[in-house]
């Protein structure tokens, strides 16, 4: 297996999931600042020309962050990242669902509105970018509340892929330079322990 990766939000949705399973998989690094998710040798692997991409063994390309996922904890069930029983499957599916639709795509619509990455790919309007952070706002308002029972995960009392659709949020959040109000006191205490993960911690460390 190889991952083609970067340090972007999606692609870190897979190199947390992995670093939580302690697996390991070798990585190619695709510099998509100097045009790499454009060359043809790239998009020939994936017409998106985004990253993450796993590639098996047998050449078969997989896209799609939750899909890798979701491949990787077929091949490796320990610790159960998508849900152990049923209903834990439901919890986390809704909760991952949640995180993607509302607090990641509100801060992604942040990023490719105002990013100069995005430029040349979007045509950027600054007050949907403007229209996006108010909304990012709201949104961790609802998720703050959604979090009144105290309980120390996004889905329930296991870390899941739910919180990893959060982590990569975070990473989209520093790179707009965002933060989260102070006020919403839970959600706070969320982002400091997955901060603190040495899945995620453990990234930056090895970046620098
Ligand atoms: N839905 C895809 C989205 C992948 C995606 O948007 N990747 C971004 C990085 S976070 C990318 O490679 N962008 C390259 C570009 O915009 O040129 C997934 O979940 O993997």
């Amino acid at each position: 297996m190889k991952l083609y990766d970067a340090m972007t939000p999606n692609t870190l949705r897979v190199q947390v999931f992995l670093a939580e399973k302690g697996i390991d998989v070798p990585r190619e690094p695709v510099d998509l600042m100097a045009g790499g998710g454009r060359t043809p040798a790239f998009l020939a692997i994936n017409p998106l020309g985004e990253v993450p991409v796993l590639e098996l063994d047998d050449g078969t390309i997989l896209t799609e962050s939750v899909a890798i996922c979701r491949y990787l904890e077929s091949l490796h069930p320990d610790p159960s990242l998508f849900g152990a029983d049923r209903l834990a499957q439901a919890r986390i599916e809704m909760w991952n669902r949640r995180m993607e639709l509302h607090f990641f795509d509100a801060m992604g619509g942040v990023a490719r509105h105002s990013l100069p990455f995005f430029a040349d790919t979007v045509d950027q309007i600054p007050a949907y970018a403007e229209s996006q952070l108010r909304r990012f706002d709201r949104v961790c308002g609802w998720l703050d509340e959604a979090m009144a029972d105290d309980r120390p995960y996004v889905a329930g009392d296991a870390f899941s892929v739910a919180d990893i659709t959060g982590m990569a949020t975070l990473l989209g959040m520093d790179f707009c330079e965002k933060r989260i109000d102070p006020r919403f006191a839970r959600l706070k205490r969320w982002e400091a322990a997955m901060r603190a993960r040495p899945s995620f911690a453990g990234l930056f460390a090895a970046a620098a």
